[in-house]
């Protein structure tokens, strides 16, 4: 059997002792790489002056390598290139979008590094699996060096707009650079048809009737393989004796109240500040839930080096100030702030003891806190859970209230009916919920693409 080489910026590593800490994602990933003996591969998390050549460990059935970074690679790619500038404009936030050379040169020079420090090790037939926008141009180093393994590549965020993409000095070779590989999956069908139109409309490729694209002389697959979650394993979480311990402490905590609850990465696509602003605007418009009603938001810190998210953290922190300080009473504080991160079953007992689950960024390539919090949801007593149409996850979790989050009034109703919404409606919409994420695993997401990839027509493959 092939061996499957998967290849992202950072590597899981398995915790024997704490299998619920992990994300669904790494968990997947280590069951495939003890399948197929494999190797995954990726940056260190250290950062050193002369980073010296792969080094290698065993893990629990698989082989991790890593490679250091130096601190102009740590600026230019990791918080350059890939936060400053795909990041935020692959997530349609062009005002945060920085355009510079260096940071464009460095994240060339560092897949390439990827590459070069790969390829050594890598043998016939292995399976090459690519993850995310830290490292769309690593295959194209790969094949210059004569690597003509099956190559796939997956865009866990949204694919922009061709008019978006076009602001980005580089575009081209991106693009170019996805064209390395034989098989390129994205999370939505909408995210493969911006990637179609810019190839056709800006490149002058070909979409073929078999659904391949032409162009940069090689002919690729695509397709949309939206990523799922462990059901099973998380509704068992949600139902641990920790999480039961926390479901009951909030109960204690809440005393009657309505909760509402959210957490994300603190970050700038994730609409932290618009959902604040809606909650304000539903304490202003419906006075009975005050001192009946709370919003907890966990939201650690992310890419503290990023300027744009020391800024928004700021404002959030401003707008969060503000709302406590206008409705505050002295036994009851609407807003309840956390900048720290927890574990998934301390997540899911939460997410139990909660009547709504806000998730509304701006724009995301999934989401998967939504499709964690309608599995954790019980069917005696299931939360509602309000879902941005902008995140990926909305194509498949239909029995959410559908929300556009930028429009702070429609936030707000969907909030008020959230919250009043008949048990036998929350019944119906958390079945259809199950129902979704039953249909798709992160076990049938890894094998739907691992498999795409190993059928990958031959005639397709090879150097160029
Ligand atoms: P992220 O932007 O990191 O991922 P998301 O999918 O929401 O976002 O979360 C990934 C994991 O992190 C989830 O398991 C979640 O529980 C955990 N997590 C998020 N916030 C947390 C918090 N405050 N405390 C503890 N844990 C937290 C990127 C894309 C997404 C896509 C994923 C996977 O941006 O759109 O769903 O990859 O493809």
């Amino acid at each position: 059997m092939s061996r499957l080489v998967v290849v992202s910026n950072r590597v899981g590593v398995p915790d024997r002792k704490d299998r619920g800490a992990q994300g669904g994602l790494a968990v997947a990933m280590y069951a495939a790489l003890r399948r197929h003996s494999g190797v995954w591969f990726g940056w260190s998390g250290e950062v050193s002056e002369h980073p010296g050549a792969a080094s290698f460990r065993e893990a629990d059935g698989f082989t991790i390598a890593t490679i250091d970074l130096t601190p102009d690679d740590y600026d230019e790619y990791y918080n350059g290139y890939a936060n400053r500038s795909l990041w935020p404009l692959f997530h349609n936030r062009m005002g945060h979008t920085a355009y510079d050379r260096l940071y464009d040169r460095g994240y060339f020079r560092v897949n390439a590094r990827f590459a070069h420090a790969m390829a050594p090790h890598l043998r016939e037939g292995d399976l090459i699996w690519v993850h995310d926008y830290h490292l769309i141009a690593c295959a194209e180093e790969l094949r210059r060096m004569g690597t003509s393994n099956r190559i796939g590549f997956f865009l866990h965020i949204p694919f922009p707009p061709a008019d978006l993409l076009l602001t980005l000095s580089s575009h081209e070779a991106l693009v170019r650079g996805l064209f390395a590989y034989d098989l390129v999956g994205f999370q939505t069908e909408a995210d493969v048809r911006a990637f179609r139109d810019y190839v056709v409309n800006e490149a002058g490729g070909v979409l073929h009737g078999d659904g391949s694209l032409e162009a940069f002389g090689r002919t690729i697959r695509t397709g949309a393989f939206p990523i799922g979650l462990d059901l099973d394993e998380f509704r068992a979480l949600a139902a641990s004796p920790e999480a039961s311990r926390q479901e009951r402490r909030m109960h204690r905590s809440l005393a009657g109240r309505k909760m509402m609850i959210a957490v994300d990465r603190l970050d700038y696509t994730k609409g932290v500040d618009n959902r604040f602003l809606a909650f304000e605007r539903l304490l202003a418009d419906y006075p009975e839930h005050h001192g009946n009603l709370l919003l907890l938001q966990i939201a650690p810190p992310s890419r503290g080096e990023v300027p744009e998210y020391e800024a928004m953290r700021g404002e959030v922190e401003h707008v969060c100030g503000r709302i406590n300080g206008r409705f505050a009473h002295v036994d009851w504080v609407p807003i309840r702030y956390v900048n720290r991160g927890y574990p998934r079953r301390t997540l899911g007992g939460l997410f139990r003891a909660a009547h709504v689950g806000l998730v509304t960024p701006l724009k995301d390539g999934m989401n998967l806190v939504a499709k964690e919090f309608a599995a954790a949801q019980t069917e005696e007593d299931p939360g509602v859970l309000v879902l941005s149409r902008f995140a990926g996850a909305a194509r498949e979790l239909e029995g959410a209230v559908i929300v556009n989050p930028y429009d702070p009034a429609v936030l707000m109703d969907a909030m008020q009916r959230a919250l009043n919404m008949p048990l036998g409606e929350r019944r119906e919409r958390r079945d259809a919920m199950s129902a979704a994420l039953r249909r798709n695993t992160v076990a049938d997401w890894r094998d739907r693409f691992v498999s795409a990839l190993r059928e990958t027509p031959r005639t397709l493959l090879g150097g160029g």
